[in-house]
Order: C-alpha cells, then structure tokens, then sequence
C-alpha cells in the first residue's frame, strides 16, 4: 500500500499488507507452509543469497506474517517488523542480537517476571551482566552507563505497577552519553495506539502481541520494531539461528484480525479501566490504586505527555491480609482469574504468586512489587458489570 504514514492509524490497521490474490479474497489467506518452491537450483541458490527476492521458508518469512509485520511496523512507526512466537521470544531475539558476552545492560528494575529471568538468570549464564535500575531518577544512568552498556531495556507503564517511565528523556540521556546504545521498549501494556516509543527516540519497540495487539486471548505471539537493518539482523540470526521462535501463519492470521479493532478496543478498555479506577479509589476495602489516570498517581504526568490514554491495566492493594483477599477474590463471577492481559474478558491475578513468581522476595522489594498487590486487566465487558463484581467481593472484605 502506498503513502502508508499519510492514511489515519484505524485505516492502517485494517488495510496495511493486504494481499490481493486471483481469488479475490477480502481477508488474506492462510499460507499454510512450511516451505516454497524454487524455479530453479540457481533462484534457490540467489535467494540464500540474499541476491534475490522471495520466500525460502518459513522459518525466515511467510507471507501470513508479512502481513501482519508490515501493519506492525506502519502502527509503531518503525521501518521494519519481526514476528515471533511469543513476546519471550521476540525479546530474546532482540537482546541475543544486540549483544556478545561482556556486554552490559541496563534494565528497569521492574519488569515482567520472565523478562526479569531472562534478564538476571539467562542472560548472565552467557557473560551477559544486567544491572537493574530505577529509571524515573535519570541520574542512575550516569552512575551505571559504562563503555560496555549496549542496551537499556525498560516496560512502561511497568508490569505489574503501572510505573512510568519517562521514553523521551530516558533515549536523550542514554544517546547523549552513547548514541549507539540500543534503547529497547516492551510497548504491551500500550499497543501503538496509545503510545509509539520510537517517535519518542527509542530504538526498538518489542510487544508481547498475545495482548492488546491480538486482543481475544485466543494467541501466543510477539513482535520486534525498528530499523530494517536491526530488523534484518533479528530475522537471520536473533531469530532464525538463536531462537527459532517462529510465529504460525494461522496465529499470524489472528493477529491480522485481531488489528483491525485495535483503536477501538483500546479505547473501550481505557474508558472501562478509567470507571474501575474511580471506583476502587473510593472503596474503604482498598488500600492503593496504581493507575497512571489518577491525578495522584506518581508518574500522571509523564503518562499524559507520552501516552494518549492510560490504558486498560491497574493494580490495587487492599487492606485485609493475603489470604483473606485471596478467599475473597475467590468468589468473582463475571472477573476470571488469570494471568495475561489485553483481553475481552477482565482478567485479575496475583502478581507475587503468579506473573512475577520469578523474582524471590527481596527482589519483589527491591522493584515495589508488594506481596499483596492484585492485578487487573480491565476487560470490554459493560463497566457496571465489572465493578458490581469487584464490589461483591471488596464490600466482604470491610469490617
Ligand atoms: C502477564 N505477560 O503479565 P508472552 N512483556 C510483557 C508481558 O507482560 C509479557 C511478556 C512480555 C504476562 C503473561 C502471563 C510486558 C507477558 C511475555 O507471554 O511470551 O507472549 O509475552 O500476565
């Protein structure tokens, strides 16, 4: 499609890598391959090469997932996108692209918890060092940026906290020191409609697209965004040779359908999260509402200047004792008891036990995790639906 950055991002999402075959067909199909055939010994020969154009196998590219690539990289802004098999594996083709053993990297001290394990107990087995950071007080970077520093890596907002990051400042402060630094952002909690780190002087956005991106809970899936000669690397060796994390061309296919609702799911889970935030704030159960939307919240600020809503993500702390709000929580009946996030369906969990397991509990301290904070991803569901659940359980929990 031509002039893709000129059309609006709700045609982009629908229309970007569309392929028109003799069929006719409205929706592209399903190539369902593993390889393609050469004409010839030498066209093979020439596209190992890199001497031509066209597909080999799909380990490397398919057409299913360039269309889902091509709408990635036209909603993130970015040149170039890579599909993976999960988020995990988009950002471990990311990282094991950017860097060699005795490289460093500077990551956010709170993160997702197998982003963390990647991080602190994976990478570090192959003489890749981690230190973990907070990046709201932008001086850490002038204490640990090091001539071996080749990434910085951070979430915003922060999974499971909501913390926000400051993109614009942080990219300025790192490239100030070392313009060839790689700065990485997890852009999931997001979705390029709510914000787009490159336009804000990230290097490379990575998303777990089983979320927002794909939206009905119903795909295992990631992506990588940036320049086309990064993403090119990551194709032929982050991803072909290191992970092999390779997405389906069928769960390419969700994705594609899933996109085409993005702006205004996104804008559904944000007005219902908005609603939920408003109600746990004023409820006696309830402790703590992290939500970047309340004027309170440490990082409102920077969420309004980077983010065109907050998002359909908050946590609470609650005032009664883990197990009674775990007994409590038991009896939701429209909320479902979940990890992942970005779905129809309003999804609440408990970060220590589940999603952030990964981090023993001074490491859950060190990053503001507390043991008793609950998780919510606000669903699409009507608004006085969710909260007449949530009420029926918080309402159990005040003496
Ligand atoms: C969860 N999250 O939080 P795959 N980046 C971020 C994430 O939240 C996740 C991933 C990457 C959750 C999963 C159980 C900010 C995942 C990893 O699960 O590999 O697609 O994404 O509930």
């Amino acid at each position: 499609m031509e002039n893709k950055q000129k059309l609006g991002f709700a045609t982009r999402q629908i229309h970007v890598g569309k392929i028109k075959d003799a069929s006719g067909a409205l929706c592209t199909p399903i190539y369902q391959t593993s390889t393609f055939e050469f004409e010839t010994v030498q066209q093979g020969g020439a596209r190992f090469a890199g001497e031509e154009p066209g597909y080999i196998y799909s380990r490397l590219s398919n057409p299913s997932l360039t269309q889902a690539e091509e709408k990635l990289a036209s909603l993130e802004n970015g040149e170039a996108a890579l599909a993976a098999a999960s988020g995990m594996g988009a950002i471990s083709a990311a990282l094991w692209t950017s860097v060699v053993a005795g490289d460093e990297i500077l990551a956010s001290d709170t993160l997702y918890g197998c982003t963390f394990s990647l991080l602190c107990h994976g990478m570090t087995k192959f003489g890749v060092d981690t230190k973990f950071i907070d990046m709201v007080n932008l001086e850490n970077f002038q204490k640990h940026l090091t001539p071996k520093t080749k990434v910085i890596y951070f979430e915003t907002p922060c999974n499971p906290t909501l913390k926000i990051l400051d993109i614009k400042a942080i990219a300025e402060t790192v490239h100030k020191y070392n313009p060839s630094i790689r700065v990485i952002v997890d852009n999931t909690f997001c979705s390029p409609y709510l914000q787009r780190p490159l336009e804000l002087g990230a290097d490379v956005v990575v998303h777990s697209a089983t979320k927002y991106i794909n939206g009905h809970g119903d795909v295992i899936a990631g992506f990588i965004v940036g320049t086309a000669e990064f993403i090119g690397q990551c194709r032929t060796f982050g991803l072909k040779d290191m992970t092999g994390a390779v997405l389906s061309p069928f769960d390419a296919f969700l994705i594609a359908r899933g996109l085409k609702t993005l702006d205004i799911r996104m804008e559904r889970h944000c007005s219902n999260a908005r609603k939920v935030a408003e109600f746990l704030y004023s409820h006696p159960a309830v402790d703590k509402v992290y939500y970047p939307g309340l004027p309170d919240f440490k990082g409102y600020e920077v969420a309004r200047k980077q983010m065109k809503d907050f998002g359909g993500m908050l946590s609470i702390e609650l005032k009664a004792g883990r197990d009674e709000v775990a007994n409590a929580l038991n009896s939701l009946r429209l909320c479902t008891i979940a990890v992942s996030l970005g779905d129809a369906e309003t999804l609440v969990e408990h970060a220590a036990s589940m999603t952030h397991s990964t981090y023993t509990p001074e490491e859950l301290a060190a990053a503001g995790i507390s043991e008793g904070l609950v998780r919510i991803s606000v669903g699409l569901e009507d608004p006085d639906d969710i909260i007449a659940d949530l009420k029926s359980v918080l309402d159990t929990l005040v003496s």
